[in-house]
């Protein structure tokens, strides 16, 4: 008996079979859950709905979360399926490519700064906003995914840090104002992670290696490890827990220094 026996949960962000989402989606179904899906255009139409079939669900919807147009029909087609949900799952993140390479001076302006914020944070409140009726009277749980950059200065990442340090603002308000209806929402900072979206970042592996040097647990995370860490935050197992962002890096963020000499 898994620990989300009786829950519907809505998976937005599922790109690949590397994406967070799907290690989020396998972890939730093997814990009970129902799933529901999203594509954010028709060329990943396929692919998700291909994936969405190996966690046995059929319910595989379009919606790019930056047309608001969408986000109400997504869920207008979610309605014709399920009468509500428990589980909202925002794996979404987008910076234009130029915004995310070079000195942050240099890289940054209106429109990336525009777009990081948009598609990065306010989709978040977007999808929560719409979906709010459906959640209702279900002691629900929203999850979204953000990175140490929302906390700390790191090369490259640029404005996706004050996109995440938005989105992080974003769980403790709407974790304030939906605490009164029971619904809990909560932030997973997951370590770095060789997905899709982060195949095209140079210097990703130096990251990845540097991190499992220093991470007291001494090795990168897993899509399995964040899904696990999920599946627990939008359990009833986390009921007394809202407003949180939860570290998920092998504990990579409580180091202050690291020396090669360390066992
Ligand atoms: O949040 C992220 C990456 C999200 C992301 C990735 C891309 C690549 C393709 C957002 N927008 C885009 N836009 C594209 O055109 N991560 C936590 C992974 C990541 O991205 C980095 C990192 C790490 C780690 C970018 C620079 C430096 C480190």
């Amino acid at each position: 008996m898994g620990i989300l026996e009786g829950k519907r949960a809505v998976i937005v962000g599922l790109a690949s079979n590397r994406s967070i989402a799907w290690g989020i989606a396998r972890a939730l179904r093997s814990q009970g859950a129902e799933l529901a899906f999203n594509y954010q255009t028709e060329r990943l139409s396929g692919r998700v709905q291909r994936m969405a079939g190996a966690v046995d669900s059929d319910i595989v919807l379009p919606l790019d979360v930056s047309q608001d147009r969408q986000i109400d029909d997504f869920y207008d087609s979610l309605a014709a399926h399920w009468d509500g949900f428990d589980i909202l799952v925002h794996s979404v993140a987008y910076a234009p490519a130029d915004q995310l390479t070079g000195r942050y001076l240099d890289a940054v302006d209106r429109e990336g700064f525009i777009t990081a914020h948009d598609i990065s944070s306010y989709s978040f409140a977007a999808l929560a906003k719409a979906g709010r009726p459906m959640m209702l009277g279900r002691q629900a749980a929203l999850l979204t995914l953000s990175y140490l950059g929302a906390m700390r200065a790191l090369p490259s990442y640029n404005v996706m840090g004050l996109a995440k340090a938005s989105l992080e603002a974003n769980v403790r308000f709407m974790a304030y104002d939906l605490g009164p209806d029971g619904i809990r929402v909560n932030a997973i900072s997951a370590g770095p992670i060789r997905t899709l979206a982060a195949s095209g970042i140079k210097g990703l592996r130096q990251m990845l290696a540097h991190v499992s040097e220093a991470a007291p647990l001494r090795r990168n995370v897993t899509t399995d490890d964040v899904g696990n860490a999920a599946s627990f935050l939008v359990s009833d197992l986390a009921a007394g827990i809202t407003g949180e962002v939860l570290y998920v890096d092998a504990g990579y963020n409580i180091v202050g220094m690291h020396m090669q000499a360390s066992p």
